[in-house]
């Protein structure tokens, strides 16, 4: 489904945005100043600018350790991100959070979790209390390919599928779980195979065009937002890097999805095609997202550590009960 044009550029700059960051952020791993362990999302921009899309603030979605996209498209200032990555006082979670325990719920984000699969359980308890209150919201969780392996997925499919509740599931089917096939530990290297085991509806959608992308994603919230239960959309994609990079695949299929398949220049042609948009207003698209993700940075490393006096600040929740 051809999209329209503004939308389509607002995509594309979406998607520069994600590769910026998460260059500009990898870059500064390696001189060493963003501690911890961090896992990007390159590659993978059309799957995570699709969803964000289609949540707004009232929505939530459960981010997983490739999401800082997510992060950004949902609307924390990217400052107040990058700030957070680099371990730093003014980080979104004051820098106690970092890359694996950051959430900003004002716009929606309900934090991600080292335990990958955990939080498929913790998305029912949103999507149950909105199904109760018959809100037409989405309770949406990012979940890569590994996930499959583990119990969450299964129990999570099952339950949200028999009491019809309205999560979206993005998996991310990057086709590797670190250094293994998706293929060499499931019993199909399509995730919907498995998932439409629970019943509930399931689609696999190139994840690396972004139009393809959007339209499957549109309709999966469509769905849920009338009330009809759980949607299942599986985007076959690709990670350029990682933690564990490059030496264990094959060195055509990097290429080639590099290459060949990569989300923006896809996205880029698209929007040249019949004189649509100039190669200079998108070069400058991408030239001024770059020049903002250096601003944050340098926002960053100018940032204070955490204060060690509050370490134990903002690790327990208020407690608030709503009356019945
Ligand atoms: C329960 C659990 N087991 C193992 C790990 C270590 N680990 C971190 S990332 C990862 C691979 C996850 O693969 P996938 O879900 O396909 O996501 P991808 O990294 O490909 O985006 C693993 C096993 C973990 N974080 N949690
Ligand atoms: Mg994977």
């Amino acid at each position: 489904m051809a999209l329209d044009f503004e939308t389509l550029l607002d995509l594309y700059h979406d998607m520069w945005t994600i590769r910026a960051f998460e260059q500009g952020l990898e870059r500064e791993f390696k001189k060493g100043n963003v501690p911890g362990m961090l896992h990007i999302g390159v590659g993978q921009e059309a799957t995570q600018a699709a969803v964000s899309a289609h949540l707004n603030p009232t929505d939530c979605f459960f981010p997983d350790h490739r999401c800082h996209g997510m992060f950004l498209l949902a609307g924390t200032p990217g400052e107040k991100i990058m700030a957070e990555l680099f371990g730093r006082a003014t980080g979104v979670c004051s820098g106690k959070g970092g890359s694996l325990h950051s959430a900003d719920p004002k716009v929606g984000n309900f934090g991600n979790n080292a335990v990958e699969g955990s939080m498929m359980v913790t998305v029912l308890g949103p999507a149950l209390a909105w199904k109760m209150r018959h809100e037409p919201k989405v309770a949406c969780v990012m979940i890569g390919d590994g996930t499959v392996g583990r119990g969450e997925f299964h129990e999570s499919l099952n339950l949200a599928q028999t009491w019809k509740l309205p999560v979206l599931y993005a998996c991310v089917n990057n086709q590797y779980a670190i250094s293994t096939w998706v293929g060499a530990s499931h019993v199909s290297p399509n995730i919907v195979d498995i998932a439409r085991g629970y019943q509930l509806p399931c689609v696999q959608v190139d994840g690396n065009d972004i139009e393809a992308a959007y339209a499957a994603t549109t309709e999966a919230v469509n769905y849920i937002r009338a009330g009809n239960g759980p949607y299942f959309v599986e985007y076959k994609t690709y990670r350029w890097q990682g933690v564990f990079h490059g030496e264990f695949r094959p060195a055509e299929e990097v290429r080639h999805w590099k290459e060949d398949r990569d989300p923006i220049r896809l996205a880029r042609q698209k929007l040249l095609d019949g004189g649509r948009a100039q190669a200079a207003d998108l070069d400058q698209i991408e030239a001024g997202v770059k020049a903002e993700i250096e601003r944050w940075i340098d926002f960053a490393m100018h940032s204070p550590p955490p204060d060690p006096a509050k370490a134990t600040s903002d690790v327990y929740a208020e407690w608030e009960v709503e009356p019945r």
